[in-house]
């Protein structure tokens, strides 16, 4: 199943002179066939070009076996395959592929299903499609098979299936029934197994995503490009809050109060009401359920984030947005690794400090992020030379920058309305503070302005007001504000959030003059609309400081080199694992 380097064309041409000697099992040359493989094939990133071809490749379906075994779950994942309409579930099992034992659908019973069973497996071809956990508790026996509990007969049939799909929420990550207190010990099909497993999570997941995973392996022999989670990338790599139709009101701070509000059926976004779509990765929105009938936020219920590790327990309330006040439990077993970072007690002040280091550490190619509270680089080191990477310049007065929205555009005027509604006595109090325009270059100013813009709705005081002025006019810096919005403060309301979900803000990094100038923009609106709907200003701090890590980690990917990072926001653990995650050698000053 290793990936080649070849185009996906020259793949289709190699398979269909492989199989041009065998015998066609099925007919797709008409309207109908042509219309549904087309669909798939766009779903899946095939260019239509390769229509004709891929046709005649999967004329040769008919020899793809399967064998699909429900261990713990609800049947939902083969419901959700049975109401599939293009292809039908007739065309799938006449014309395409070969259904040998599924518990489900089986007409045989008894001594008949279970023959069925081994004769499949002597055949030795057959792809295994998994729905549910595998209990490991008391004798293993919550499931049995004929004579087989669930971990035999998987184990069974593992080792000669050609390739293995994991179908559904349970058996990608273990899902409901191993969620606190996972009475039966249930585990996901790749936790006991070591074999190349696909998963396709959802709770259940759409048709179009086990159909078109299939297709997919039969037209090229091997799996698609997978998540970090092992997920086909096509189908899991957007979220599915980036893919809804009520994003457009997100954006401009509509939200639904509560099921029976009439706003819900103008389109108003569901996060309020506890969406979890924001944290979700899935394209639900674009192939929906039932025929492609409709999809969970679009029948007025935000997303639960069923296709997600462990969703169960790590979302909380499932009607009430991610805050500290909703958290619920969470189970650890599921948590991201913490991968440890290397740490060094020094502090580097000036660049030759910094040439100095690197020679005594003998790193070759180095970025320095310096997000010191009294100052803000990134610098790239190579062959001794140094070279300033980012540049920041942003106005921090919020009283200007809310002025701002009066000449956004409809979506940006109709959030700043919602904001004066939601936070009207802060937004009052706001315009109390001097016009003096403050232009800086510190990140921790970003964190104090978004902070007396979103902290809290009530009155700021006077004493605070003066503390303002006095930061705008440069007598005191952003950690000697008052404490409500001092940025060591802000650092601290982060480190206190329960949940480990970003809400992603969009910073952007603009790139003039081969310098990365940060954009707060959008991520200011962005955060307006997760505050109105609910989210807490632990919850805002956080995503915040994350988000600006994760750009910035991002950006710098392409230098691929040691990264050696100083400055209080990366005493963030959150923060420590994103630029372990994305790049080369990790070391945090201490
Ligand atoms: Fe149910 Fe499938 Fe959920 Fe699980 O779907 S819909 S409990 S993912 O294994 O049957
Ligand atoms: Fe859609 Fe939910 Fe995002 Fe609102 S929060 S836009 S309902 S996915
Ligand atoms: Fe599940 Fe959310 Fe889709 S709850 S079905 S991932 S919209």
């Amino acid at each position: 199943m290793v990936t080649q380097n070849i185009s996906l064309e020259d793949k289709l041409k190699k398979r269909l002179e492989l199989l041009v000697s065998s015998k066609k099992t099925t007919f797709l040359q008409n309207d109908y066939s042509k219309s549904w493989i087309k669909q798939n094939l766009s779903l899946i990133g095939i260019s239509s070009n390769m229509l004709d071809i891929c046709i005649e490749v999967l004329e040769y379906m008919g020899d793809l076996k399967v064998i699909w075994l429900h261990l713990q779950e609800c049947t939902g994942c083969s419901e959700s395959l049975l109401r599939t309409e293009t292809p039908s579930f007739d065309t799938l099992v006449f014309d395409l592929f070969k259904i040998e034992y599924h518990d489900l659908i089986m007409y045989a019973s008894g001594h008949g299903a279970i023959s069925a069973l081994e004769h499949a497996k002597e055949k030795q071809n057959y792809v295994l499609l998994v729905e549910g956990s595998i209990p490991m508790g008391f004798a293993k026996n919550y499931i049995t098979l004929a004579n087989r509990n669930g971990y035999e007969e998987i184990s069974h049939l593992i080792n000669k299936a050609e390739a293995v799909f994991a179908i559904g929420t349970c058996s990608s990550f273990g899902g409901i029934q191993t969620a606190y207190p996972n009475p039966t010990n249930g585990y996901a099909l790749n936790q006991l197994f070591d074999c190349d497993i696909v998963n396709i999570s959802g709770c259940p997941p759409s048709d179009k995503n086990i159909i078109a995973t299939l297709l997919y392996y039969y037209l090229f022999k091997e799996i698609p490009q997978l998540d970090s989670l092992k997920r086909p990338l096509w189908a899991y790599n957007k979220s599915v809050h980036d893919l809804c139709e009520r994003k457009s009101f997100f954006m401009s701070g509509d939200f639904v109060e509560s099921f029976d509000d009439p706003k819900m059926k103008d389109g108003y976004c569901l996060y309020k009401v506890g969406c979890k779509g924001p944290y979700t990765y899935n394209n639900c929105p674009k192939v929906k359920f039932n025929s492609k009938t409709s999809w969970p936020v679009q029948g007025g219920h935000g997303c639960i984030g069923c296709s997600e590790p462990n969703f169960w327990d790590n979302f909380g309330n499932i009607e009430k947005p991610i805050n500290n006040e909703n958290f619920f439990i969470m189970n650890n077993k599921f948590l991201p690794k913490k991968i440890p970072i290397k740490q060094q007690k020094i502090s580097i002040k000036t660049q030759k400090e910094f040439l100095e280091f690197i020679q005594q550490n003998n790193y070759t190619k180095s970025i320095f992020i310096n997000l010191d509270i009294n100052k803000n680089q990134i610098i790239l080191q190579e062959n001794n030379i140094c070279k300033e990477l980012m540049n920041i310049n942003i106005e921090i007065n919020p009283k200007l920058i809310l002025k701002e929205y009066e000449n956004k555009n409809k979506q940006g005027k109709r959030l700043y309305e919602n904001y004066k509604i939601k936070f009207s006595q802060c937004f009052e109090s706001i315009q109390n503070i001097d016009n003096t325009s403050k232009i800086s270059t510190n990140i921790y100013d970003i964190l104090s302005l978004f902070n007396i813009i979103l902290n809290s709705n009530s009155k700021l005081s006077n004493i605070e007001i003066d503390s303002i002025n006095s930061w705008l006019n440069g007598d005191i810096n952003c950690c000697q504000l008052q404490t409500k919005f001092n940025a060591k403060n802000v650092i601290k309301l982060a480190q206190e959030f329960k949940f480990p979900y970003i809400s992603e803000l969009n910073f952007k990094f603009k790139n003039e003059n081969n310098m990365l100038n940060l954009d707060i923009n959008k991520a200011l609106s962005t955060a307006m609309s997760y505050r109105i709907g609910g989210l807490d200003i632990q919850g805002i701090a956080y995503s915040i400081i994350c988000d600006i890590a994760k750009i910035i980690s991002k950006e710098i990917i392409q230098y691929e080199c040691n990264v050696i990072l100083q400055g209080d926001i990366f005493h963030l653990q959150q923060v420590q694992q994103i630029f372990i995650k994305n790049n080369k050698e990790v070391l945090f000053l201490i």
